[in-house]
């Protein structure tokens, strides 16, 4: 087991949410190691999340696509390690149109981990989620657990975890895969719950409930969430699997009262709209494996709400752009009709 970060990593999907606070995070950390970001850009990639770092010299910036076999390989040659996070991430968005799922998340992690293995890389890291178990009624899923997908997501998400499984059983690559839980926290994209409902209700929007809003998600800060990719790059064990979670499970309907307290605003603007279809009631995974490795979440949830609120307020400048053009359209698309036929929520 080595004791310290590859020093050249290569972060597939670095210019989204998590893939950004990673690469922030370890270039502030870790002065003797570099950063070279392959991403293709999608209207989740934002440049802007990577500004803080764009002067560093020990970062390099490259806009392309993990399914292209020859860019991959040309940058797999200059470093020791990948982590992967590109994906498309979006559940609502892959029920409408699943295509891109499956290239990106099963074919472009299948390009990856040739490549990996090619040439014999120090580490392949895949981040995934706990959404493969499937909806979980009761207790919380390990790491044995089977995958039960149930979104084309999750199901996308399943395929690129067994190839990893796959390339370590069979070619020996030193895999890691983490499942983690919700996340949260600054930079994240406003069609994922949290930073949507918080724009909206900064704006007096209606925030569109799904459902009785009585489902069940365990929500992680993002920066926690990076450490225990740390811990598990220093120190996980090559071919295992651990889940990341933050402990903080809330039902949506709790989720959405906390954040319009902070914003001081009133419920009467909550619409119980239609369901997702196929809506995974709970999530739950048991993280015992993760602690053993000495990660713990630092950032405890009602602080963590707070400074993602406070900073979403503050960076109107981020995320006002953002709303516009082709998330309009999708806005549009994805909740014109279930706001017109929801309810309010006492
Ligand atoms: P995100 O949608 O914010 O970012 C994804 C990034 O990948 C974007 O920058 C996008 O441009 C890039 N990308 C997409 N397709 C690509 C391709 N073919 N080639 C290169 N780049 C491509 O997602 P996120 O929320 O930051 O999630 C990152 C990873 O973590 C994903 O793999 C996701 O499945 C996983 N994950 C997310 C959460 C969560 O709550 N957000 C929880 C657990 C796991
Ligand atoms: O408008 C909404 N109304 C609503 O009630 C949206 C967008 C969501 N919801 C509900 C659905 C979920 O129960 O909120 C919950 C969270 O929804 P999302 O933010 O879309 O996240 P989720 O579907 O749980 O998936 C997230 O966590 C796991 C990430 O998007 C995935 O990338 C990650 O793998």
């Amino acid at each position: 087991m080595s004791d310290a970060l590859p020093p050249r990593l290569l972060v597939t999907g670095g210019a989204g949410f998590i893939g950004s606070a990673f690469v922030r995070r370890v270039l502030r950390r870790h002065p003797v190691v570099s950063v070279t970001v392959l991403d293709k850009l999608t209207y989740a990639g934002n440049r802007a999340n990577l500004v803080d770092v764009e002067s560093d010299p020990r970062f390099s910036f490259v806009h392309g696509d993990i399914a292209d076999a020859e860019l991959v390989d040309r940058l797999a040659a200059e470093v020791d390690a990948i982590v992967n996070f590109a994906a498309e991430s979006h559940v609502d968005r892959s029920i409408e149109e699943p295509d891109a799922f499956i290239r990106t998340d099963v074919y472009g992690t299948f390009v990856l981990l040739e490549a990996a293995r090619r040439h014999e890389h120090r580490r392949y890291l895949q981040i995934s989620t706990d959404e493969v178990y499937g909806h979980v009624p009761e207790g919380s899923s390990t790491e044995e657990d089977l995958l039960k997908p149930r979104s084309p997501y999750s199901a996308s998400k399943s395929g690129g975890d067994l190839l990893v499984g796959a390339y370590h059983a069979t070619y020996g690559l030193p895999t890691l895969l983490t499942r983690a839980s919700n996340n949260f926290g600054p930079y994240q994209y406003p069609e994922k719950v949290i930073p949507l409902f918080i724009t909206n209700a900064i704006d007096d929007e209606p925030l569109p409930l799904y459902g009785d809003g009585l489902q069940i998600r365990d929500w992680l800060y993002v920066d926690d969430h990076c450490d225990a990719l740390e811990a598990v790059l220093v120190r996980g064990e090559p071919g295992e699997t651990y889940n990341v979670g933050g402990g903080n499970e809330l039902t949506n309907l709790e989720l959405t009262r906390a954040i319009l307290e902070l914003l001081d605003r009133p419920m009467s603007l909550v619409r119980s709209v239609p369901d997702r279809a196929g809506h995974d009631r709970r999530y739950s995974v048991d993280c015992s494996k993760l602690h053993a490795l000495g990660w713990q979440p630092i950032v405890g949830f009602a602080e963590a709400l707070e400074r993602t609120v406070r900073w979403y307020v503050d960076h109107g400048d981020w995320w006002r752009p953002l709303k516009s053009g082709e998330y309009l359209d999708y806005y549009r698309r994805q909740y014109g009709d279930r706001l017109a036929a929801g309810s309010s929520v006492d």
